[in-house]
């Protein structure tokens, strides 16, 4: 039962290297939170990391929102993900035909596969995204979450969309980190990672149908092994502290969890 298994002995049965990685990081640093950092400008963002950088595992980006976006933004991204330890992740939730994701990747504006550690894809289109993403794994240690389930209220997938999802991954043990979803029996593998967004403290939803649950609830009973907060963190008064009250809160439930 992957459940009841610790982070360190999963990443001995991690096929993905940023799987293994990232089970190793969460077992040194003793977390379990991935931050979304959902902000708009660059210093703010880099301003954030600074101050919770020690508290995370994975910052969760999406670069397409950041105004002022330039180079120099990825150098100094990767140095404090470097000095921190933590990964990080954009999740840009690739959907097309495996030609045009291989050029979303690696050209235009963001080239995305010189700097993220690992990125998140739809199944939707079949697995030529993930021949796609597959070719450009080459030397570097790459992964890709992909999207089994989604959080928000109203969306369209449905239990045999998921399990061909599930099913799906298995021809890419090299390159498939874990997915991203909302539910334990989504996947048996230990060796995978179960990243469930749609966690806050405060809120049990917001305005455009984001639906939020607690931390005991995502990890005790739905199986999540790193979990992405976003404004539950970034739109807090304080942040620097609403950062250490959620990681708190999410790893005593992990411990929890793994003594059974
Ligand atoms: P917040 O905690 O502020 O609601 O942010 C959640 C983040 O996770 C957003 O960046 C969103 O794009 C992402 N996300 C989600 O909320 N649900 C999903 O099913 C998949 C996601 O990637």
């Amino acid at each position: 039962d992957r459940l009841l298994l610790p982070y360190e002995k999963r990443a001995e049965l991690a096929t993905n290297q940023i799987a293994k990685q990232l089970f190793n990081i969460m077992a040194t640093k003793k977390t379990n939170l991935c931050l979304s950092v959902d902000l708009t400008s660059v210093t703010s963002i880099l301003d954030l990391l600074e101050k919770v950088g020690e508290h995370i595992c994975m910052v969760k980006t999406h670069v397409d929102i950041i105004e002022d976006f330039n180079k120099d933004f990825v150098t100094q991204l990767k140095q404090i993900a470097d000095r921190f330890n933590f990964l990080i992740l954009e999740d840009r939730k690739y959907a097309d035909i495996g030609h045009t994701v291989s050029m979303q990747y690696m050209k235009g504006v963001y080239k995305v596969g010189e700097w993220a550690d690992c990125v998140t894809a739809h199944s939707l289109p079949g697995d030529g995204v993930l021949k796609a993403l597959n070719g450009h794994m080459n030397s570097v240690s790459r992964g890709v979450f992909l999207l089994a389930e989604m959080s928000s209220e109203g969306n369209l997938i449905s239990p045999e969309y998921k399990d061909a999802t599930v099913a799906m991954a298995v021809k890419y043990p090299d390159l498939i980190t874990g997915f991203v979803c909302q539910n334990k029996d989504t996947f048996k593998d230990p060796g995978l990672i179960q990243l469930t967004p749609g966690v806050q403290l405060e809120s049990s939803k917001d305005s455009l149908g984001q639906v939020y649950n607690t931390p005991e609830k995502v990890i005790l009973e739905n199986g999540a092994d790193v979990i992405v907060v976003g404004r539950g963190i970034v739109a807090a008064k304080s942040p620097e502290t609403q950062v250490v009250i959620y990681k708190d809160a999410l790893w005593k439930c992990y411990t929890k969890r793994v003594s059974g």
